[in-house]
């Protein structure tokens, strides 16, 4: 059976002029965009995106650069589709993702709090669905 996951090209990616390049390396691999829309988040989409993180000590800053301008949201399709694109985007911190991800390619580590790391992948069916309908409400 198919799968879904949800993909966000965070503002640093937007900004930069990456959403191109990014969604197509995810097309590249064959996997298939059946929704797309660019939006800019409020605090109160991300508080339900980001349920698992709102009382960490990184929360604040990590709204702040969500916040900081548009975002590009797309639901990606295709068989093991989450470890696929899990895979493309590379580690958390873009200082040790491997070079050939998107964020070991594109992103490096900065002064501050937040990790501007490009790229939002869904890590689970049961997250996938649920961030499915936080941004395609
Ligand atoms: P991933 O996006 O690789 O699944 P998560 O779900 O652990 O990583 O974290 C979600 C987002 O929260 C990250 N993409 C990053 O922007 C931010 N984040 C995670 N851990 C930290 C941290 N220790 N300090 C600052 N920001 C963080």
């Amino acid at each position: 059976m198919s799968e879904k996951t949800l993909i966000l090209v965070k503002p640093d990616g937007v900004k930069r002029g990456l959403t191109g390049e990014i969604l197509k390396r995810i097309e590249n691999k064959g996997y298939v965009i059946t929704q797309l829309r660019m939006l800019e988040a409020t605090p109160e989409l991300l508080a339900k995106h980001y349920h698992e993180h709102v009382e960490k000590p990184f929360y604040s800053e990590l709204v702040e650069y969500m916040t900081a301008g548009p975002i590009v949201a797309a639901v990606v399709e295709g068989t093991r589709v989450i470890e696929g694109v899990r895979a493309l985007s590379g580690a958390t911190d873009p200082t040790a993702a491997a070079p050939g991800t998107i964020r070991g390619d594109f992103g490096r580590s900065w002064e501050g709090g937040a990790i501007y790391n490009l790229i939002h992948s869904s890590d689970s069916p049961t997250s996938a669905a649920h961030e499915i309908s936080v941004w395609f409400a």
